[in-house]
């Protein structure tokens, strides 16, 4: 069973499972602050990308993570006041049904507390 951890405003997804031939992230954003995601794969740090999003309404992305990605370390932030502040989080699950894992990592950019500012879906299946 994967795992999801986080520090700050850092979560780590630890993909262990013999199932996950597809393994898929959705990044979605929908705040009137730029909303920033950083996604690392398997510690390597010179290949993250990251992911800028403006705009109330929800937008966003699906990435579709290679088979074999065991580890994700995705960092939320946000930009406020003319700098790039780090987002609160709350994570859900990992959770089983069937042969498929689901969870999903929320993120507050602290201008209330609906924790719908940024929001990363995760599916292995
Ligand atoms: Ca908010």
């Amino acid at each position: 069973m994967s795992t999801i951890t986080t520090t700050g405003n850092e979560a780590t997804l630890n993909l262990i499972s013999s199932i996950g031939v597809y393994k898929q992230l959705t990044l979605s954003s929908n705040s009137s602050r730029e909303q920033i995601m950083r996604v690392e794969l398997d510690d390597d740090r010179e290949r993250a990308m990251e992911y800028r999003f403006t705009g109330e309404g929800t937008v966003g992305r699906i990435l579709n993570l290679p088979p074999t990605t065991r580890k994700v370390v995705l960092a939320f932030s946000h930009q406020a006041d003319g700098k790039q502040k780090p987002s609160e989080l709350k994570v859900g699950g990992p959770y089983l049904f069937g042969s498929v894992q689901t969870g999903i990592i929320v993120a507050e950019n602290g201008d209330d507390q609906d924790f719908n500012d940024a929001v990363a879906q995760l599916l292995v299946k």
